[in-house]
């Protein structure tokens, strides 16, 4: 089964794209399989709506560890399984926290074997600062996505209105990417990311 993972800044909104784009498939309810670092593992049955609440949310690190989702797609007479796994989030700096910094860890090594990357971007938080950074941990995965085919940006808040303008930005910043815009929140753009997704399943 292709794995496709979701990597980014914490609070970039990662575990939002995995649930609503599962509700946006036919999805009404889900079975997140946690993977932490020491090797547990657990599995949680939530309606869409409760794992919202419960799994996402402004607080940096919700994320801690591996949560895959499995979900299903048909493609013509036949409907195809694959996996999509929402990971902690990974910044610049060293986590004081250890559960966060393995947790990273993780993240770095399913990205290395996962078999497609969504590299989820928060377009409205593109600032002066960010755009002058040469070594934002958004540079990095970019630099590691490019020379892997299987790469895409979801460049995510686009509802917001500072993303308005930021997206030539995100064009300048990233301009080897394909990028699609979406919004997770309100599930707009998703018609493309599914067909990228059924493209590379
Ligand atoms: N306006 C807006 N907010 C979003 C969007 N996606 C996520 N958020 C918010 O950003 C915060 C972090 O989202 P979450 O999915 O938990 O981020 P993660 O740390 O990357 O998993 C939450 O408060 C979400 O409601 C979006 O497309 N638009
Ligand atoms: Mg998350």
């Amino acid at each position: 089964m292709r794995e496709f993972i979701i990597v980014g800044r914490p609070n970039s909104g990662k575990t939002m794209f995995a649930l609503n784009f599962a509700a946006f498939i036919g999805s009404k309810t889900v079975d997140v399989t946690f993977r932490s670092y020491d090797g547990l593992m657990s599995c949680r049955h939530f309606s869409i709506e409760e794992a919202k609440v419960q799994l996402c949310g402004m607080a940096l690190h919700k994320t801690r560890s591996l949560q895959s989702l499995i979900l299903k797609m048909s493609l013509g007479k036949t409907i195809v399984n694959f996996k999509i796994t929402d990971t902690c989030g990974i910044g610049e700096k060293i986590h004081h926290d250890e559960t966060i910094r393995r947790g990273m860890a993780q993240t770095l090594s399913l990205l290395r074997c996962a078999d497609f990357i969504f590299h989820i971007v928060d377009v409205a938080g593109i600032n002066k600062e960010y755009l002058n950074n040469p070594s934002t941990i958004d540079r990095e995965i970019y630099n590691y996505g490019i020379i892997r085919n299987s790469y895409t940006i979801l460049a995510n808040k686009i509802d917001l209105p500072s993303a308005q303008d930021n997206m030539t930005k995100l064009a300048y910043l990233f301009p080897k990417a394909h990028a699609i815009p979406v919004s997770a929140l309100l599930s707009q753009g998703f018609k493309e990311v599914k067909a990228c997704v059924a493209r590379n399943i």
